[in-house]
């Protein structure tokens, strides 16, 4: 698998899959989720409310990935994964390595062969730029996978520059 980061928007990257960095109601927020659904359109937002109506009464637990059509960005799906919020009080790490392995897993059921994620949590959710970007490297390099294509699209640059150290 090749793995690039890349400075930039993700909704305008041309690939299988578009992770997305949702909350557990999948019915959109700010950050790289609004900015998704906007370029997605409302495409998107009818399936997660289905979802929502159906396997995720809940909502999608954190550190678990579901997928939806992409609408109208250059994608086929996007797969929405609910990173942690950051606190100091406890370590959350497992599941932010989860929101990857699972996310991967769920592009691998599609047979999508390239992927781009965002920095999941490292936004609203407050997660420290560095154990972001290590936790996301690590854990794509450890998946078993299928995806041959997979970039961090990062548009804030203290973020991409965390990643740039990640990736040694
Ligand atoms: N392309 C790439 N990265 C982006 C983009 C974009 N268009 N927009 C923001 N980022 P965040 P979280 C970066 O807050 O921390 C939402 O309201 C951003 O600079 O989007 O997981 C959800 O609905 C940051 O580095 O996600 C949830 O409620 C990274 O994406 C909550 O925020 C993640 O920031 C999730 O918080």
């Amino acid at each position: 698998m090749g793995i690039t980061i890349l400075k930039g928007d993700i909704t305008r990257q041309s690939v299988d899959a578009i992770v997305n960095a949702a909350n557990s109601s999948l019915l959109g927020g700010g950050g790289v989720d609004g900015a998704i659904h906007r370029a997605g359109g409302p495409a998107i937002l009818e399936e997660c409310r289905a979802l929502r109506a159906s396997r995720y009464k809940d909502g999608l637990p954190t550190g678990q990935a579901v997928a939806t059509t992409a609408g109208r960005l250059d994608a086929l799906w996007v797969i929405h994964t609910v990173g942690p919020v950051y606190t100091g009080a406890e370590d959350r790490s497992a599941l932010l390595a989860s929101c990857y392995r699972e996310s991967l897993r769920v592009a691998g059921e599609l047979g999508a062969a390239s992927v781009a994620f965002p920095a999941v949590s490292a936004g609203v959710y407050g997660w420290p730029a560095d154990s972001a970007a290590q936790i996301a490297v690590d854990t794509v390099r450890a998946a078993a996978t299928e995806v041959d294509d997979l970039r961090f699209v990062l548009l804030n640059d203290e973020v991409y520059a965390a990643f740039e150290r990640a990736m040694g």
